[in-house]
């Protein structure tokens, strides 16, 4: 069990009883109860995958497993575990990656799984109704025949919610485009921590009456409510995208090439993502891509994958090709080597390299995840003194952390340093880490998280990138909308 710091005990709580498992029971039918109690009596086997992460990092404590379909049953359980101080770990795809999602003591799992309707889509408009356990991918699908796309995207499209999302308020590929979800979410509903359910569920572009409440649950991971429904405004389709993938001989190249690539790309620029040289080779030997000639490539720093979203793909392509070429041809060229995607298949195994370094990590063994934000310039900084670090205490190697490297949207300033334990986590690999790399961001001025928020793994560190004044205040949102302490308890704050 791995939760970064001791596990919290929750003397405030208590534990799921068969009576509360009779009381559960008039809410929902059997087939949206799992429990190890009577008379429900799940094979522990059949609760294994609620109570275990993405990562295999974090395991459960969850002796019981509700999956609701309509937000008056939510709000009905919500009610009820108030009432006998029943702690709640709201769960949607369970692809979170700070264990968030996972039960720490024995309070229940809310799985928001079975809510996956889409409740309306107004094409005029682009805006989307939807419950909030619809996968991501689904809601694409949804919308894709009306040539709209979802705002944000990302490598777990196909598992993840998007009560999920919102929660988390995930970044990912298009927000660089698109902007953060706390842009894009028109209005949620909310089951609060007493069951009360907060309708704010509005598709108006324009509603200035006042606090926008709804913010305070994008990027609350669970800790002030379960997010039930989401409106969101969804972009129309691009009519045409194209990619690029450019190999740098040196890490230096990037902030000019950064520059560069935005002047002349300009409004077409949709994303702008990194990756190493360490992480390149990782996803060659799990047999994503090769996108570039071998000895073009040479011995590159890294990489850099450029979309381009317009209206026009003459227009785009005549700006994609006078950018390579001009890269190529400069006295000092900035970059190795380059490749334009010539066809959708060949767009789609640019993006699979750098939306497949994630499962590939997880083969390579068990990573430490640290989503960070820090200056552009400090990306390789940070990432070198890492590996620097547990070459210095002796770590570095097979039997210890067998890769450090780093990938991630520098578009948005977002690193992704993995650190992978070939043969799984030890206390003293994540003694060396930390507080090591979190006091190297702080140093940086950075955020120690930029994208995959707080959950478990980072309360004891929210101080590296929050003032005290701003903890406090968080815990006073929190006790005026959980007195009682039962939402994901233990969670974000500290
Ligand atoms: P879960 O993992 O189930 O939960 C995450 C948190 O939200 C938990 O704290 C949980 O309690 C809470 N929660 C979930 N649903 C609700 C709800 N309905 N109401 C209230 N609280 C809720 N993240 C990024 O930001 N950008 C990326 O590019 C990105 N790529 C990823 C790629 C892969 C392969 C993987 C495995 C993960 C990636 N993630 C990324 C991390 C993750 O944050 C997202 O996958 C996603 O937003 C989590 O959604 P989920 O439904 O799986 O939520
Ligand atoms: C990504 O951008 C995700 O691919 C996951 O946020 C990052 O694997 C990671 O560390
Ligand atoms: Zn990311």
């Amino acid at each position: 069990q791995r939760w970064g710091h001791s596990i919290p005990s929750f003397s405030h709580l208590n534990t799921v009883t068969e009576q509360d498992l009779a009381h559960f029971s008039k809410i929902l039918p059997p087939t949206s109860i799992l429990s190890t109690l009577p008379p429900s009596a799940t094979p522990i086997d059949d609760l294994a995958p609620y109570n275990v992460d993405w990562m295999g990092k974090y395991h459960g404590q969850a002796n019981t497993v509700l999956r609701p379909r309509t937000t008056q049953q939510v709000s009905a359980i919500v009610k009820y575990c108030a009432s006998q101080r029943i702690g709640i770990v709201p769960q949607g795809g369970n692809t979170g990656l700070v264990g968030g999602s996972i039960s720490l003591q024995k309070e229940i799992v809310l799985n928001l799984g079975a809510m996956n309707n889409v409740r309306s889509f107004d094409p005029v408009s682009g805006i989307l109704v939807a419950d909030a356990g619809c996968i991501l991918e689904s809601l694409s699908n949804h919308i894709a025949p009306y040539n709209h796309i979802m705002p944000i995207d990302l490598g777990a499209k196909g598992s993840c919610q998007i009560g999920g999302n919102i929660s988390t308020n995930a970044g990912g590929l298009r927000l660089l485009r698109y902007g953060s979800l706390h842009g894009t979410v028109l209005g949620l509903e909310v089951v609060l921590p007493d069951g009360t359910i907060l309708d704010q569920l509005s598709t108006l572009r324009k509603d200035n009456t006042g606090y926008d409440l709804k913010q305070l649950f994008i990027g609350g991971e669970g800790t002030l409510g379960v997010v039930t429904g989401v409106s969101i405004l969804t972009p129309p389709a691009p009519q045409t995208s194209n990619n690029i993938f450019l190999a740098l001989p040196h890490f230096k190249n990037i902030l000019p090439l950064f520059q560069i690539v935005k002047r002349q790309l300009g409004e077409i620029m949709s994303a702008f993502e990194y990756i190493d040289r360490t992480a390149y080779d990782m996803g060659l030997e799990h047999g994503l891509g090769p996108i570039l000639d071998v000895d073009e490539v040479g011995d590159a720093q890294c990489f850099v994958l450029v979309e381009t979203s317009g209206g026009n793909q003459d227009h785009d392509l005549e700006k994609l090709n006078s950018l390579l070429e001009h890269l190529m041809s400069a006295d000092e060229p900035l970059i190795y080597t380059g490749t334009l995607s010539q066809s959708p298949g060949q767009f789609a195994s640019i993006w699979a390299l750098r939306e497949g370094l994630t499962e590939c990590v997880q083969k390579e063994g068990k990573p430490y995840k640290y989503d960070v934000s820090v200056p552009l310039a400090d990306f390789q900084n940070v990432v070198d003194a890492v590996r620097e670090r547990m070459i210095s205490k002796g770590l570095y190697g097979d039997d210890g952390i067998s890769k450090v490297m780093g990938y991630g949207h520098i578009g948005d300033g977002n690193l992704h340093l993995n650190v992978i334990a070939k043969h799984g986590y030890r206390p003293e690999l994540e003694a060396a880490l930390e507080p090591f790399i979190y006091e190297l961001v702080a140093s940086h001025k950075g955020s120690v998280s930029a994208e995959h928020g707080i959950g478990a793994m980072k309360a004891h560190a929210l101080h590296y990138s929050k003032s005290d004044v701003s903890i406090e205040w968080m815990r006073k949102i929190k006790q005026v909308f959980d007195p009682l302490n039962i939402m994901n308890p233990g969670k974000v704050l500290p």
